[in-house]
């Protein structure tokens, strides 16, 4: 547990100062950013448009390659699962179905699904693998069920917070089964297996300690209190070679918060090079050229690992949520942050923000960057290009507004953040023609945006009052030892603002020298819609796993639902989502919370026909449509994915597993083992209130759920679809939306 600050004090209290004499470690050496000439300038930063958006080259040709070549594979695989599932319940799928799955279909004929999973700590990470585990093909339950197999046909997977987490260890990973990921390639085995001993280290590498070998979530280790045992002599080792670890990136004048140590952290669980074996191998840590921990582990870095390069995983998306440094850039923000504060995209290619105040990205691989040319952009301001700019690579400090400006600090000293800024333009150099800006490269490590996305401490600061008294007080005046010249609010995450002078009547922190980045969950959006929900991505169905911890007993409520409908109408221009209710408590009162739903059932056909959904607004704001009617025609409203909502929810005749506080951050194997077998099983029951699962458990009593859970969640699937073609919906699936429709 994270929560035992008095531990926590004492440990820290045994942590001496780091002196920036030390020796860097292999892991402080590949963590640190490292500059990089820039490209020509004016393709440095993507505008994505106003209106009609723009995906990145890169990413539609990885989604046309999906959806032309392995994409159609896998959709193959998976109706043969669903077509098993029908037959065993003596159903027929309806023909569009099978015709549209069966290969004859290709590029936008197809479903395009995305899949995105919560927040809540490990507790989401673990439930949401289970998730995954249902819709893998290679699980053979699931496959033999009729879930398996969505999971590679999807072209997204978004995760934050947690959720962050499980993508992030999957893509990065290569893509290995679910029990593989969360055991590690050698205990993968989700019957038993998973109690056998951790000698499967070595996966990637040979020698144990490797960059990059893959190990499993490591979960039988807490965070920040990870000594089995308790130690604290272990306990401050293991901190001090953590932090040791952020030197490095502090020294080359970047700015360092404990997001940057949470980044080290959860490296040794969630990103290649760290085994049961190395994980308190300090010795190696210090003076080995090898062990890293994932330091050096790139988010762009996934273009290189083969599965992604073979298009067969589903495009990775992790998300985080602004504070504007203009607004209010105190950890003592008020939560939920607002709306509409910008939310930001990492995806292994750009790193960015669809947001109509933004709306613009810059490649991954030069995240850090301030360069910022545009000429020709029209929208990006003069003189915001100095050579000298950037929040110091190797010392030259400053962010440089002005051409000539950014007087930095000597090479090799600590960057002194925001010397560049009194440059003042005095030449006026108009950024961009000539300059080629200052560019990072490493600053995208895995580790960090992963810690990003999961960047809860500020909120922590405010919920639980005092700083001080925090699990985290102890930790402020270590690395205000440790860094001597950082001079931010450690609790938020710092990433040198590329867009500094983009959109300036609209993006709050157009003036600003750095993006202030917090937990993507802290805007109560704790499923990630967001986006699945750009138009540009065409998304068509969310598959929508939520384990957030909305209730007292941690589970969801439907606030992640209803936050997203409330922001697509805020900023309806650009997003659109179906009709929800009104309010978490309206939700809980039609036990939305207790099955999977669809939602937007009615949003894509003419909705002339009878089943206009209730009045369930999409917003306790006043500024959304009134009544959620399905759209009355294609020309104005846009058609809002179809969105199919899973809910962590207890089983009635189990202990509940699935629902453990967002700050236990461990879990025995067994326990892990536990809560998958539980969160599968939660997954693959479907709605055991409907006609269906009525109508078999007469038949055969003792049922788990609905027989027809698979085939209705493939009508699902495969809605929008179909009424692309201008078919009606028929057969079972007809009957499928009766039952599982919110209305
Ligand atoms: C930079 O790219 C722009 C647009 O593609 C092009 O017009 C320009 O010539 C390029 N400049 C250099 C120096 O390559
Ligand atoms: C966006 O696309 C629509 C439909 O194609 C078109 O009518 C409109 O002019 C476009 N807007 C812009 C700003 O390009
Ligand atoms: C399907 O039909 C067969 C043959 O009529 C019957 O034996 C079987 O019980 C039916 N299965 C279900 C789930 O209704
Ligand atoms: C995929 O198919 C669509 C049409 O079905 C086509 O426009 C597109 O160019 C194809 N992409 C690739 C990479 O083959
Ligand atoms: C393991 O270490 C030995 C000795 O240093 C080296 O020769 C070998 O290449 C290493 N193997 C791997 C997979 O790194
Ligand atoms: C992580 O390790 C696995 C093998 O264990 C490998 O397939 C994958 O490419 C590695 N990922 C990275 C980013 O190096
Ligand atoms: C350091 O690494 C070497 C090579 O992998 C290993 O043999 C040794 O046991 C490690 N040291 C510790 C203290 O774990
Ligand atoms: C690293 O090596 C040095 C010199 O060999 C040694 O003094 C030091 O104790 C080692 N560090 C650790 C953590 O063992
Ligand atoms: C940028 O510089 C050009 C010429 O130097 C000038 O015309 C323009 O007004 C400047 N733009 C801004 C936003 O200052
Ligand atoms: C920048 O450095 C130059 C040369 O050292 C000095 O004359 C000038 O005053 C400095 N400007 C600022 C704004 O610090
Ligand atoms: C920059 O220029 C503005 C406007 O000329 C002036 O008000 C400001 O004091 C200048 N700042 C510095 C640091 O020279
Ligand atoms: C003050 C300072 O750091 N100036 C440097 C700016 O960058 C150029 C190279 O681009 C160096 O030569 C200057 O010393």
């Amino acid at each position: 547990m994270i929560t035992s600050s008095a531990a926590l004090a004492l440990i820290f209290s045994l942590i001496p100062a780091i002196p920036y004499a030390t020796a860097q470690t292999a892991a402080s050496l590949a963590y640190t950013p490292h500059g990089a000439s820039c490209p020509n300038v004016t393709q440095f930063i993507r505008l994505a448009g106003s209106e009609n958006q723009t995906l990145s080259p890169q990413e539609l040709s990885y989604i046309s390659a999906r959806t032309n070549g392995t994409g159609a594979g896998a959709w193959q695989t998976y109706l043969q699962n669903v077509q098993n599932a029908a037959q065993a319940q003596n159903v027929t799928l309806p023909a569009y179905m099978t015709a549209l799955l069966s290969g004859s279909a290709s590029g936008a004929a197809l479903p395009n699904v995305g899949l995105a999973v919560s927040g809540g700590g490990l507790r989401a990470a673990t439930f949401n693998a289970a998730v995954l585990n249902a819709l893998d093909a290679r699980s053979p339950a699931a496959a033999g069920l009729g879930t398996g197999g969505l999971l590679q046909a999807a072209n997204y997977l978004v995760g934050s917070s947690g959720g962050s987490w499980l993508v992030g260890s999957l893509s990065q990973a290569g893509f290995p089964t679910l029990p593989e990921l969360v055991f590690g390639p050698g205990n993968a085995s989700l019957t038993g297996a998973a109690s056998s001993s951790s000698s499967s280290g070595s996966a990637g590498g040979g020698n144990g300690t490797d960059f990059g070998g893959y190990s499993g979530w490591n979960s039988q280790f807490g965070f920040l209190n990870p000594s089995p045992i308790g130690d604290t002599n272990v306990q401050a080792e293991y901190f001090q070679a953590v932090v040791q670890e952020i030197q490095g990136k502090a020294q080359g004048g970047f700015p360092v918060s404990f997001a940057d140590i949470w980044a080290r952290v959860l490296a040794r669980h969630f990103v290649n090079g760290t085994d049961a074996a190395n994980f308190f191998d300090f010795v190696n840590a210090t003076n080995s050229t090898q062990q890293a921990h994932g330091a050096g582990q790139l988010w762009s870095g996934l273009t290189s690992v083969s599965s992604f390069q073979a298009n067969a995983q589903p495009f990775p998306i992790i998300v985080v949520d602004s504070i504007s440094s203009q607004g209010n850039s105190s950890s003592s923000t008020t939560l939920p942050i607002p709306l509409t504060n910008v939310i930001y995209e990492f995806n292994p290619f750009e790193f960015g923000s669809y947001d109509p105040s933004l709306s613009a990205f810059i490649p991954t691989s030069l995240l850090g960057s301030t360069a910022n040319g545009g000429s020709g952009s029209g929208q990006t301001v003069n003189g915001t290009n100095g050579q000298n700019g950037t929040t110091g690579v190797g010392g030259n400090g400053g962010t440089g507004t002005g051409g000539q400006g950014g007087n930095g600090t000597a090479d090799g000293q600590p960057g002194t953040g925001t010397n560049g800024a009194n440059g003042n333009s005095t030449t006026g150099a108009n950024g961009g023609t000539s300059g080629n800006g200052t560019c990072v490269t490493g600053f995208d490590q895995t580790s960090f945006v992963i810690a990003l996305s999961s960047n809860l401490f500020n909120s922590l600061n405010q919920t639980s009052g005092q700083l001080s008294s925090s699990l985290l007080g102890p930790a402020i005046p270590l690395l205000n030892a440790s860094f001597p010249n950082a001079s931010r609010d450690f609790l938020l995450g710092y990433v040198p603002n590329t867009f500094q002078g983009i959109a300036n009547a609209t993006f709050p922190d157009a003036q600003s020298d750095v993006l202030t980045l917090v937990d993507g969950s802290e805007d109560a959006e704790f499923v990630p819609f967001q986006p699945l929900l750009v138009k540009a991505r065409n998304v068509d169905v969310i598959f929508a796993s939520d384990a957030s911890g909305n209730t007292d007993t941690n589970y969801p409520n439907g606030t992640s639902i209803i936050t997203a409908a409330a922001r697509a109408a805020a900023l309806s221009g650009s997003y659109s989502f179906p009709p929800v209710p009104s309010s978490a408590d309206q939700f809980v009162a039609a036990q939305l919370n207790q099955r999977p739903v669809f939602f937007g059932c009615n949003s894509a056909d003419n909705a002339t026909n009878a089943t206009t959904p209730n009045n369930g607004t999409a917003s306790t704001n006043s500024t959304t449509p009134t009544n959620g009617t399905a759209p009355t025609n294609s020309t104005s409203t846009p058609i809002p994915p179809l969105v199919i909502y899973l809910p962590n929810v207890p089983l009635p005749n189990d202990i509940a597993l699935t629902n453990t506080s967002t700050f236990q951050d461990a879990f025995a194997p067994q326990t892990a083992l536990a809560i998958i077998d539980q969160a599968y099983a939660i997954a693959t029951r479907g709605f055991v209130g409907s006609a269906f699962a009525h109508q078999a458990e007469a038949a055969t009593p003792n049922l788990p759920g609905d027989p027809l859970w698979p085939v209705c969640l493939a009508c699902a699937v495969t809605d929008r679809a179909r009424a692309r073609q201008g078919l009606p919906r028929d057969g079972v699936c007809a009957a499928c939306f009766q039952q599982y429709c919110f209305s």
